[in-house]
């Protein structure tokens, strides 16, 4: 049995931000792009009950709170204190993945004769991040990486939640179907209509009736919804990923001009993947406004481990759900992680749809004809990783 520990900060630039100036402590802070034009990074924790939250138009933000103090986004300043943060957690595992600036998972299998139990090892983290930081955060603990990620925002902030093991499946039934991993907006609509609101709905709909109503997306939420998850933290390397972004001559703005950008990134992301024989189960999006030089991203995993682009486009375009797209973009790209060899990818056999499978086909033989002629049309974009 598996102990995996995730760790988020609690409104992480804000907290900064509030550190950093003590007159600070206790008020509103909106961390963010302009007061006209931009969107909201983050919101410390006495701003969220006016309903100010990440990705909300600041102009909105200044309505619902006008009390509140705006500031830039550091983000240099932010990175610094997170590589502290990192450095932190290496200390108490070599097996330590970071998933943003702010977070990361930590596999503490085994490790209970150094730190006790799983709640005291969470305590000694805390404490550790908060003496090296003056910074806190919480914390999940679970047997896998998707039941840690989702203990750990049930308490935050400055909270630690442990999930009894055993007793994951009871856990997390009562849960909204959007706490499921993967599950956006859109996906969160549909399940609705479906008349599965709860985890637990799911863990006990039929997986084939499942499977017909949703193709993929439903295998992956009815293994979730069962508390299972094979996903292992990724050792001590770096975490490794491919990527594809460029940087655009003129900004651009809207789902359309966005959804065309990443489309292009998708297939060069993808490209890769097959060049290099891997596979992904994540897949990540990412936007940087103009305004505020800020990046964005989001992660959402893949129906299955995959290497052709539209699988790899149609979750990152259900990913753009959740990202501000009305103001200006000069960036956009993707990235490809949780990367395995094609043998370890089981799950892609188990769940291949035809038509991916068919238009895998296509793609392939379009990179031998790059592979023979070059690719012309790609020029000017500029790759990542
Ligand atoms: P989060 O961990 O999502 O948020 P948070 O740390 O501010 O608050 P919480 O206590 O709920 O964890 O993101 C970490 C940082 O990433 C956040 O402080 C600011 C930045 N961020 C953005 O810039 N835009 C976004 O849309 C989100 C969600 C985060
Ligand atoms: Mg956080």
């Amino acid at each position: 049995m598996r102990v995996i520990l995730h760790m988020d900060m609690d409104a992480f630039y804000a907290a900064i931000e509030q550190r950093d100036d003590p007159s600070l402590k206790g008020k509103p802070v909106i961390v963010g792009g302009s007061r006209k034009r931009g969107v909201v990074s983050t919101a410390s924790y006495e701003a969220r009950p006016f309903g100010v939250h990440s990705a909300l138009p600041m102009a909105q933000a200044l309505r619902r709170c006008p009390q509140a103090v705006v500031l830039p986004v550091r983000m240099k300043h932010y990175a610094q204190v997170s590589r502290k943060i990192m450095a932190v957690l290496d200390s108490f595992s070599p097996l330590v993945e970071p998933l943003s600036g702010d977070e990361a998972f930590l596999d503490m299998t085994g490790s209970h004769h150094l730190f006790g139990a799983p709640d005291e090892m969470a305590r000694a983290i805390k404490n550790a991040v908060l003496e090296a930081t003056a910074l806190a955060g919480s914390v999940g603990i679970a047997t896998n990486k998707f039941l840690a990620k989702l203990a750990s925002e049930l308490d935050k902030p400055d909270g630690i939640t442990w999930v009894p093991f055993g007793r994951e499946r009871a856990f997390i039934a009562p849960l909204p179907i959007s706490k499921l991993w993967g599950v956006g907006p859109k996906a969160a609509g549909r399940l609705q209509e479906l008349g599965l609101a709860r985890i637990g709905d799911v863990a006990v709909a039929d997986p084939g009736w499942l499977h017909q109503e949703l193709g993929s997306l439903g295998d992956h939420i009815h293994a979730l919804a069962r508390a299972t998850d094979i996903r292992e933290v990724v050792c001590g390397r770096k975490r490794k990923s491919v990527g594809s972004e460029r940087t655009l001559e003129n900004d651009i703005s809207g789902q359309r001009a966005v959804e065309r950008h990443l489309r292009r990134q998708c297939e060069r992301v993808a490209r890769e993947l097959r060049r290099k024989n891997l596979k992904a189960r994540v897949v990540r999006v990412k936007l940087r406004y103009s305004q505020t030089f800020q990046l964005a991203t989001r992660d959402g995993p893949l129906p299955m481990a995959c290497d052709d682009s539209a699988t790899l486009f149609s979750t990152a375009q259900g990913l753009l759900n959740r990202l501000e797209m009305d103001a200006p973009i000069r960036l956009v790209g993707a990235a490809a992680y949780d990367l395995c060899e094609p043998g370890q990818a089981i799950q892609a056999d188990l769940f291949a749809q035809p038509r991916a499978e068919k238009h895998l086909k296509l793609e392939r033989t379009l990179d031998k004809i790059r592979e023979r002629f070059g690719d012309k049309l790609q020029r000017g974009a500029s790759d990542e990783d």
